[in-house]
């Protein structure tokens, strides 16, 4: 494939939204808003479609955050104080209020959208756990993404969505971020979006860790594989600051195949255990004083529920078992009429089965193929490999401006969501410190961005231009693995192999080794120590190094290369803010073997920034407000 046949496209816009997930569509239905009032363009680019882009893809069983403010059965402080032991005290509680105050009425939009949401006799919604409603989730992400579709239709020529365009770099001029270039990964095309803000909803990243799907299993996790750093990248190479870094998500997922396991857990009222039996939430109940005053709190932080399950790991007491049998069994047994029982009893296998088909399809796969029926036989659960998802359970992200109302003075600077860099917004996964927002909160936090984007829009009308030379100069580097391989590929016999570049899946496999084994990825249980993480930074220098001579042998390839590229960045964060934090905080997630406990004057944000003029990292310590 010839580089130098690549077209240059250029779009002008005013806000430009980088994804098409959960946060891109809420900002794209509230800015189109917003823009139409003021006469402003809206341009989103997904490097997929977006019917089915990013971690919905195959939808969701359940909304896990809704707060039903209506019925006062819950307040914005609840939640708050809730979001933040579950992260052992690292949030910023502006933002998570930021989210929870309007997050019922993003719910709400997808009801009347079309999205079928479970109800009661009394027509309420039905409640997976406090903050989870359930939901008929498979066709999720279509409903989502089409009215974020039509919201831009409706701006006519003002508002437009390019899908299949891979966002490889950041535009900055003077300290403003100011568009974004990529590659269309169907036809030959270069394209440079030139904008007057710029909104960063790329979503986490996975296989930055060596998962332990591996050999057959490659590429099945429980995080979806298009989401590969994007967001990290985009921000740290605009110079942003970022937050929580070392904070990676390790969810606990039905064993092989990643099913979910809240809807065991909470609707359900499953209980975990080791192979003989003992319920080690009880049996190590103890353990958790360890991690006062966080350990003690209910429900117990999703990481020390992890870290209770590897310490009976570690002693040799696996598997780990999800008592699916009893737990419908005792469901069941409640009823004392036999038919009404009887009809319990299927309607509690249709939701064990519909759970998995809604959202993780290859885990009723799974059990159909093991001859597993979750009435009768216990299922494997285990511990993932490491992702990054501040939506869920972990924080990474940008650090950004908190709501004026709401946030204290030093988190305050300006516009919603805006990053450390003029005219950079961040959200949804891309947006760190503010976790548990997951698809409803991501989706309404893109609508709090959105709209700030649009007001920074108003208040900056001028439209910044890059130079031509700028533009030439990321084509060039864009595009240079194709040029690689082309020069390079007759050289040997077999096109993966050879002395003068290295394709990007040999790349990604050295990133997953050097992370699994000295950042504590899942086969060293999950632990590391500064040793560790030196060494790794060390090899980590080299790969850097030897970025430069990825090949790509096509479009594909070409995103490949770019997608480990992220990657890299994201897991150079992750390392040096994990050897930055001395202490152990969230220890089934990861341990620190040097500092195994957690320390007072480490109750605090670690943030990190890469210099863009010197290429210096620069390792921040922020104090909790
Ligand atoms: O329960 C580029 N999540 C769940 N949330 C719920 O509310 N209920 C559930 O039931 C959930 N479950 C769940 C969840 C996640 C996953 C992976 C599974 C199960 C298996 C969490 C939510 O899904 C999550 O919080 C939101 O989706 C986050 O939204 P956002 O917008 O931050 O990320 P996204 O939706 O993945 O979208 C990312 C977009 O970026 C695009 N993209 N575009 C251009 N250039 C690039 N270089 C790009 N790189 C990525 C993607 O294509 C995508 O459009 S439960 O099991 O936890
Ligand atoms: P999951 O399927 O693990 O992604 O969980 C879905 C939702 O249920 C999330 O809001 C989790 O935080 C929550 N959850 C899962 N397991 C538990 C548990 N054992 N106790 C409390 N909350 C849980």
């Amino acid at each position: 494939m010839n580089a130098d046949s690549f077209e240059t496209v250029i779009v002008e816009t005013d806000l430009l939204i980088l994804g098409g997930g959960m946060a891109a569509c809420g900002a794209a239905y509230e800015a189109a808003h917003w823009a139409k009032k003021h006469n402003q363009r809206v341009t989103l680019v997904d490097k997929a479609a977006m019917e089915r882009s990013g971690a919905v893809a195959m939808g969701l069983s359940a909304i896990n955050l809704y707060l039903g403010l209506k019925n006062g059965k819950n307040t914005v402080e609840d939640y708050v104080s809730y979001v933040k032991n579950d992260l052992m005290g690292i949030a910023r509680k502006d933002l998570v209020a930021n989210i929870a105050r309007h997050v019922d009425s993003s719910v709400h939009l997808f009801e009347k959208w079309g999205l079928p949401i479970w109800k009661d006799d009394d027509g309420n919604y039905v409640n997976e756990g406090r903050w989870q409603i359930m939901i008929h989730g498979e066709s999720y992400k279509n409903i989502v993404s089409e009215a974020a579709k039509n919201a831009l239709r409706e701006l006519g020529e003002h508002g437009s969505y390019h899908e299949r365009i891979f966002i490889t770099e950041p535009l900055v001029f003077e300290d403003r971020c100011v568009g974004a270039v990529g590659f269309s990964v169907r036809e030959n095309k270069f394209y440079v979006f030139k904008a007057k803000a710029v909104l960063d909803s790329m979503g986490g990243a996975v296989h930055i860790f060596r998962p332990r799907s591996v050999g057959e299993g490659l590429g099945r996790s429980w995080y979806p594989p298009f989401n590969s750093g994007a967001s990290t990248y985009f921000t740290l190479k605009s110079g942003a600051e970022m937050t929580c870094q070392e904070v990676r998500f390790v969810p606990v997922r039905f064993k092989d195949s990643y099913g979910p396991v809240g809807a065991w857990f909470l609707l359900f009222k499953s209980k975990a255990t080791n192979a003989k039996g003992e319920d080690y939430m009880q049996t190590r109940a103890g353990e958790l004083d360890k991690w006062a005053p966080y350990g003690s709190t209910k429900p117990t932080p999703t990481n020390l529920r992890n870290y209770l399950m590897l310490l009976e790991l570690e002693e040799g007491n696996g598997p780990i078992f999800m008592r699916t049998d009893e737990a419908i069994q005792e469901l069941v047994a409640q009823i004392p009429d036999e038919k009404e029982a009887k009809r319990k009893m299927k309607e509690l296998e249709s939701e064990a089965w519909e759970d998995f088909l809604d959202m993780t399809i290859s885990q009723a796969l799974n059990w159909a193929s093991h001859n597993i029926m979750p009435e009768e036989t216990p299922s494997e659960i285990s511990a993932c490999e490491p992702y990054f998802i501040s939506s869920h359970s972990g924080a990474s992200g940008a650090w950004i401006s908190g709501p004026e109302d709401l946030a204290p003075g030093e988190h305050f600077w300006g516009y919603d969501n805006m990053t450390t860099v003029q005219g950079l917004f961040a959200a949804g996964d891309a947006s760190g410190a503010s976790s548990h927002k997951f698809s409803s909160g991501s989706f309404t936090e893109g609508r709090i961005a959105g709209k700030a984007a649009i007001a920074f829009c108003m208040d900056h009308p001028e439209q910044v231009d890059v130079s031509d030379e700028q533009i030439a100069t990321l084509k060039e580097q864009v595009l240079q693995p194709l040029k690689i391989f082309e020069q390079h590929h007759g050289y040997t016999n077999d096109e993966d192999v050879n002395p003068h570049y290295l394709k990007p899946k040999m790349f990604m496999f050295r990133l997953q080794k050097i992370m699994d084994e000295y950042a504590g990825g899942a086969s060293v249980g999950f632990k590391t120590s500064e040793a560790l993480l030196t060494k790794g930074l060390e090899y980590l220098q080299f790969m850097k190094e030897d970025a430069e001579k990825l090949a790509a042998g096509d479009l594909n390839e070409l995103m490949r290369c770019w997608e480990n590229v992220h990657r890299m960045w994201q897991a150079e964060s992750h390392l040096r803010t994990v050897l930055f934090r001395e202490e152990t905080r969230w220890p089934g997630y990861y341990f620190r073997t040097d500092h195994p406990s957690m320390k007072e004057d480490w109750e605090a944000f670690a943030n990190c920034r890469w210099a863009p003029d010197s290429g210096e990292w620069i390792m921040i310590k922020r104090e909790i407000l």
